[in-house]
C-alpha cells in the first residue's frame, strides 16, 4: 500500500549509486556514432560547441564580446549621455541586431519608436500597459515572486503578438516571418519598463498614482515619452527624487543604463538565452519564448544569484562582528562552504577570470567614490571580491573562484533605495531580453530549424559499463 513517493524513495539509493558509478566509469567513453563523451552528455554539455549565436561570444579568459566588441569598447564607442563609460541600452540592442555601432540620431529614433509603442498601445487612463495585461497583473497575488509575475506578464503580451496572429491566419511565410518577429520584439522591449514598474509598485502594497489619477496603479514614478528606456525604467521603479542629497538622480539612471546595457547577452548557452532560443525554435512567438527565458533566469544558479548576493551580504554583516576584517570574513566563508552551500556571486560555467561586467560595476563605484565610501555593504562587496577568490581557490572545487556578474549589481541598486531584494532579478530580465530576442529575429531570418537533440536512456548507457 505504499504511495508513489514511498516507492520512489525506496528506489533512490540504488539508482543514485548506479548512476554515479556509470557517470564515473563512462566519463571518457564515446558512444557509437557519437563524437561526444558520456561525461559531457551527463555533465551539462559544458564546453561543447552545439549552438549558433549571432551577436556575442564568450571567451573564458577575455569575457563577453558583442560582434567582436569588448565591454570596454562598447563603453567607449556606443552613444550615451555625456557621462564617461555609460551608453544607452538601445544602442547595444542596435549593435546586437546589426553588428554596427549606431549614431546618436539612430539611437534616439529607436527610443522614440519604443515610447510611441507604449503610448499608442496602452490605456493611459489606467496604466502604461495594454488594458488586458494591466488587469491580469492586478489579479496576481502581490506576494507572488516578482520573477513569476514578470514571466506571466511577458507571456500575456503574446495576446498582442503579430507573429502569432499572422501565423494562425496563414499570413506569413518563412521568408518574411522575421519581420513580424522583429515587430513583436520591439513591442516587448518597449513594455518591459512599464511591466517592471507595475510589479515593483504592487510589491510595495500600495501604488502611487501618476498625474493624480486615482485609478492608476501602474508604477511608483512617471513614464516620460521623451526619456530613454533606462531612465523610464528607473523612474517607474520610483528610484528618482528620493530626497537623499548624496544620491544624484543622474547616477542611479546611469547605473541602470550601464547595468541594462551590459547584461543583454552572454552568448547562447546560458539558461535564459538557450531557453528562449529553444522555445522559439518551435515558432512560439517572441513573448512566449522570452517568458521561458525569464523562468530560467529565475533560477538561483543563474539570474536569481543577484538577489542571493545581496541577502548574503546583509547576512554577513549580521554574522561577522567586523566586516572590514579579512580574517573574520575568511572564517565565515569557510563556515558556508563546510555547510555545503555555495558563495553566491562567485564562479562561472564558462568564464575563467573575473567577470568584466563585474569590473565595469566596480569601476562605476570608483568613479563615484564620495557616494559609496560610507556604505558598509558596498565596502563589504569590494572586500569580499578580494577574500572570496582566495578561499574558493583553496577550497579547490570550483573552476573559477572569481566574482561573476551578480556579485556587485544588486548591492548598488540597494544603495540607491531598491529595497525589495526579490525584485533585483527583474531588472536583469529587462536587460537580458535584448540578446536572446535579437537572436530570435536572426533565427527567423536564417530559418533555423526546430531544436531536437537525441537523448539516451539508462539501459542504453548501462550496456557500455560493468553494470551490464
Ligand atoms: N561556491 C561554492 N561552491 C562552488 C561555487 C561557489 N561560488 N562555484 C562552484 N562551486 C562548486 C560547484 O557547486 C561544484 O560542486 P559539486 O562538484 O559538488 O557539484 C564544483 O564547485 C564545480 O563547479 P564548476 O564546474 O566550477 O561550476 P559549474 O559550471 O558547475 O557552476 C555556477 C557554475 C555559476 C552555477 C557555480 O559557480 C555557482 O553555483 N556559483 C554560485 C551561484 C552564482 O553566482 N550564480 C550566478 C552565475 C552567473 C549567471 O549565470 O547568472
Amino acid at each position: 500500500n505504499s504511495t508513489l513517493k514511498d516507492t520512489l524513495k525506496d528506489l533512490v539509493p540504488k539508482r543514485r549509486t548506479e548512476f554515479l558509478q556509470l557517470r564515473k566509469e563512462l566519463a571518457n567513453t564515446h558512444l557509437p556514432d557519437n563524437d561526444l563523451t558520456v561525461g559531457s552528455i551527463l555533465g551539462g554539455m559544458r564546453g561543447l560547441q552545439l549552438m549558433y549565436w549571432q551577436s556575442s561570444t564568450l571567451d573564458p579568459n577575455l569575457g563577453i564580446k558583442f560582434h567582436g566588441y569588448t565591454i570596454q569598447d562598447c563603453q567607449k564607442l556606443l552613444p550615451g549621455p555625456k557621462n564617461p563609460n555609460i551608453f544607452y541600452p538601445e544602442a547595444m540592442f542596435w549593435l546586437l541586431l546589426t553588428g554596427e555601432i549606431p549614431n546618436s540620431k539612430q539611437v534616439m529614433g529607436l527610443t522614440k519608436q519604443w515610447n510611441e509603442i507604449v503610448i499608442s498601445n496602452s490605456n493611459l487612463e489606467t496604466s502604461h500597459l495594454p488594458a488586458e495585461v494591466n488587469k491580469l497583473m492586478e489579479s496576481l497575488p502581490s506576494t507572488m515572486h516578482p520573477m513569476t509575475q514578470f514571466a506571466i506578464g511577458v507571456s500575456s503580451l503574446s495576446h498582442f503578438s503579430k507573429f502569432r496572429d499572422h501565423y494562425s491566419r496563414g499570413l506569413n511565410n518563412k521568408l518574411t516571418m522575421w519581420e513580424d518577429t522583429f515587430d513583436d520584439v520591439m513591442t516587448l522591449l518597449a513594455f518591459l519598463p512599464s511591466l517592471a514598474g507595475k510589479i515593483y509598485a504592487r510589491l510595495h502594497g500600495s501604488s502611487t498614482r501618476h498625474k493624480g489619477n486615482n485609478k492608476d496603479t501602474t508604477s511608483l514614478g512617471e513614464f516620460n515619452s521623451k526619456a530613454d528606456w533606462a531612465k523610464n525604467l528607473t523612474s517607474m521603479l520610483g528610484l528618482l527624487n528620493k530626497g537623499n542629497s548624496k544620491n544624484n538622480d543622474e547616477d542611479i539612471i546611469d547605473l541602470i543604463r550601464l547595468y541594462t546595457g551590459l547584461h543583454v547577452d552572454h552568448e547562447g548557452g546560458n539558461v535564459s538565452a538557450h531557453a528562449t532560443h529553444l522555445v522559439g525554435s518551435a515558432l512560439s512567438d517572441p513573448m512566449l519564448s522570452y517568458s521561458s527565458g525569464l523562468l530560467g533566469l529565475a533560477g538561483p544558479l543563474h539570474g536569481l544569484a543577484a538577489q542571493d548576493v545581496v541577502k548574503f551580504l546583509l547576512e554577513t554583516q549580521k554574522q561577522v562582528k567586523d566586516s572590514t576584517d579579512e580574517k573574520q570574513l575568511e572564517d565565515y566563508l569557510w563556515s558556508i562552504l563546510n555547510n555545503h552551500r555555495v558563495i553566491p556571486g562567485y564562479g562561472h560555467a564558462v568564464l575563467r577570470r573575473e567577470d568584466p561586467r563585474f569590473t565595469a560595476m566596480v569601476q562605476f563605484t570608483k568613479e563615484r567614490q564620495s557616494q559609496f565610501k560610507d556604505d558598509p555593504n558596498v565596502n563589504l562587496m569590494l572586500l569580499l571580491s578580494k577574500v572570496a577568490p582566495r578561499v574558493l581557490a583553496e577550497y579547490g572545487k570550483c573552476k573559477n573562484p572569481h566574482p561573476n556578474v551578480d556579485s556587485a549589481s544588486g548591492i548598488l541598486f540597494h544603495h540607491y533605495g531598491l529595497n525589495h531584494l526579490d525584485f533585483i532579478t527583474v531588472i536583469f530580465g529587462c536587460s537580458r531580453a535584448m540578446g536572446p530576442l535579437a537572436q530570435l529575429v536572426w533565427d527567423r531570418i536564417y530559418g533555423l530549424p526546430i531544436e531536437r537533440p537525441k537523448s539516451v536512456d539508462f539501459n542504453y548507457l548501462k550496456k557500455f559499463s560493468t553494470l551490464s
